[in-house]
């Protein structure tokens, strides 16, 4: 079916002009629609393979956009501009399965504002680091056994690396003797996988309701305020560590290079931005962390980064079957970025534990 009929699917206002590819998200099939009257929609064909149970994933959407709904109504925001909207399709459900059994949904396009895929203002980067804080705290009393676990265990780096050494063990592409450096790497750290979870376990961390995609380009700025309006991408909204949130934008915003950058030599960890994010997001989250969650905030950004690496080149060896690539190891460059950084953190740690404090 084409993506102007399932477009019509949905209760749209006006006829379809236009439907073209949008975005840099590596999981889902994002388009941006334009209706005749100019009104833009965003369509999105949901990565099924990667979210098993679209019901479960689009009850979770559903129950966190209207939470989040209400709090930003409560707080004098506005709604339209501040959460995701989901356009219901007209049977009445949140998401139209088409004929080969793909899935789709739709959201209200947030108007006169934008994602960046890397950092051009420090500015930028603070209101992110304030919104995404804010979003956990504003999540603080949502009801966490509501949500499903959309994808179990995605950042259980532990059982992360066990799926690693699964990759390596199977070698179905036959790239693992290339990439023994890297494979090494990953072994000589797997000692810390556990560290965070075991806190948890030991009830020295709290589990929060967490975003757990924190990446820059997963967030709204308006164009004309800066100000970070949005939170988007809301797939893998969870039970799990603050450390993780603050991680994974850390990861993605604080290195110096693009997260695929062929040349490693470009890739460091920017204290600077390093420590802007550590006061927005403790600002955003309102006073809310423990000493304990402050504490483990560099060990957030390092296991963020290991996983993100280990699971690049994880997916490099079983062919590129999880993140969309747009040349030829592309994961492989992807993941000598992740370890290059990791290897700068490893360099800077003091420093990095001394700013948190
Ligand atoms: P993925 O899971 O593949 O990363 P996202 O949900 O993050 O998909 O969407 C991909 C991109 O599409 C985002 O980075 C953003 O630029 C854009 N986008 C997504 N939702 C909206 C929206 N409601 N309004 C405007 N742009 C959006
Ligand atoms: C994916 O969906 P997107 O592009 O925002 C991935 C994240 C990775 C990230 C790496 C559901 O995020 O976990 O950190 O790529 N999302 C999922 O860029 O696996
Ligand atoms: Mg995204």
């Amino acid at each position: 079916m084409d993506r102007e009929t399932i477009l019509k699917q949905f209760q749209v206002e006006g006829d379809v002009a236009s439907v073209e590819p949008y975005g840099s998200g590596h999981i889902n099939h994002t388009y941006l629609a334009t209706m005749t009257g100019g009104k833009k929609y965003i369509l999105q064909g949901i990565n099924t393979t990667i979210f098993k149970n679209t019901d479960e994933l689009m009850e979770n959407i559903l129950n966190v956009t209207s939470y989040l709904r209400e709090e930003i109504i409560r707080t004098g925001g506005d709604p339209a501009r501040e959460t995701l909207t989901v356009v219901m399709a007209k049977d009445g459900s949140s998401y139209y399965s088409d004929e080969d059994g793909s899935k789709w949904r739709v959201y209200e396009f947030i108007e006169g504002a934008q994602t960046f895929d890397a950092v051009e203002s420090n500015e930028d980067f603070y209101q992110s680091a304030v919104a995404f804080g804010k979003f956990q705290a504003k999540l603080a009393n949502f009801p966490a056994d509501s949500l499903h676990e959309t994808i179990p265990n995605f950042h259980n780096t532990a059982k992360r690396f066990g799926d690693f050494e699964r990759a390596v063990a199977e070698d179905v592409k036959g790239r693992a003797a290339e990439v023994e450096k890297e494979i090494a790497f990953v072994r000589e750290r797997r000692e810390e996988m556990s560290l965070l979870h075991d806190m948890l376990a030991k009830g020295e961390l709290p589990l929060r309701v967490t975003h757990n995609d924190t990446k820059l380009n997963n967030i709204m700025i308006d164009s004309k305020t800066h100000q970070a309006i949005c939170v988007i991408d809301l797939d893998t909204v969870m039970p799990g560590l603050s450390a993780h949130d603050f991680g994974d934008a850390i990861r993605f915003g604080a290195n110096t290079a693009a997260e695929d950058e062929p040349d490693v030599s470009k890739v460091s960890l920017s204290l600077e931005l390093f420590a802007l994010y550590v006061k927005g997001f403790l600002e955003g989250c309102g006073g809310r962390l423990t000493p304990n969650e402050v504490k483990m905030l560099p060990m957030g950004a390092k296991m963020m980064t290991l996983e993100c690496g280990m699971r690049f080149l994880a997916d490099y060896l079983e062919g590129d079957v999880y993140f969309k690539i747009s040349r030829e190891k592309h994961n492989l460059d992807r993941c000598r970025t992740q370890f290059a950084l990791v290897a700068d953190m490893e360099k800077k740690w003091q420093q990095m534990c001394e700013l948190c404090q």
